[in-house]
């Protein structure tokens, strides 16, 4: 039988309006991973997880804001707002997230130089998290994703689910984005789609 496992992209406070690195609308989606996630045997969540430290901090670039871009160990590089430290509040999962779905979590952003957004690989793809090993080890052959942010951590996870072979479905109403430029949230799409990756409604998100 193939099996189906979906995954949920940093539901983190940090990035849940309020948070330091708010994205609009971040919390409507906890009901519809709550809801997605009743449906999956297999459910998997990525976190953001910083040293205080982290190379994607703008506060370690003096005189640079958030928005701007830097070379990091010769990776291009956005500069954020401080978020997701490791064991901070801000790191932590939303409250209203159903505790059940937190059983198996990978952790990434870890190395101070190297950023990641997506959950299987850094952004250089130097470095695995394990994710796609840990998938194909039970037999997963579909992912489906959801989560935050849509033209960030949810885009680069899935074009690496696609690319490690795995069929690729994101469920766009489980996901919002940052829109940090205008229309970059609708390119993403353009992209994810140009890839391979199916997008579906919640209602037809059926493993
Ligand atoms: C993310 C920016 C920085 C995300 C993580 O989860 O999309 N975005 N770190
Ligand atoms: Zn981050």
């Amino acid at each position: 039988m193939p099996m189906d496992c979906l995954l949920l992209i940093d539901l983190q406070n940090d990035f849940m309006p309020g948070g330091p690195l708010a994205v609009p609308g971040g919390d409507e989606v906890i009901p519809v991973a709550n809801r997605l996630g009743s449906r999956f045997l297999h459910v998997l969540c990525s976190q953001d997880w910083h040293p205080w430290n982290h190379g994607s901090f703008a506060s370690q670039h003096p005189g640079r804001e958030p928005g701007e871009i830097v070379d990091l160990d010769g990776v291009r590089q956005i500069l954020w707002p401080d978020h997701c430290i490791q064991d901070s509040v801000g790191a932590d999962f939303h409250r209203d997230l159903d505790r059940r779905l937190l059983n198996t979590v990978f952790r990434k952003g870890v190395d101070r130089n190297l950023d990641s957004y997506s959950a299987f690989f850094d952004n250089d793809h130097r470095r695995s998290t394990g994710l796609g090993e840990h998938l194909r080890s039970i037999g997963v052959e579909s992912v489906w994703l959801m989560g935050l942010a849509t033209e960030y951590c949810v885009k680069f996870s899935a074009l690496d689910a696609v690319g490690l072979g795995f069929h690729t479905t994101v469920i766009p109403d489980g996901c919002r984005g940052i829109d940090l430029n205008p229309d970059d949230v609708d390119r993403a799409w353009r992209e994810l789609r140009d890839a391979g990756v199916k997008l579906v409604p919640e209602e037809e998100a059926m493993p």
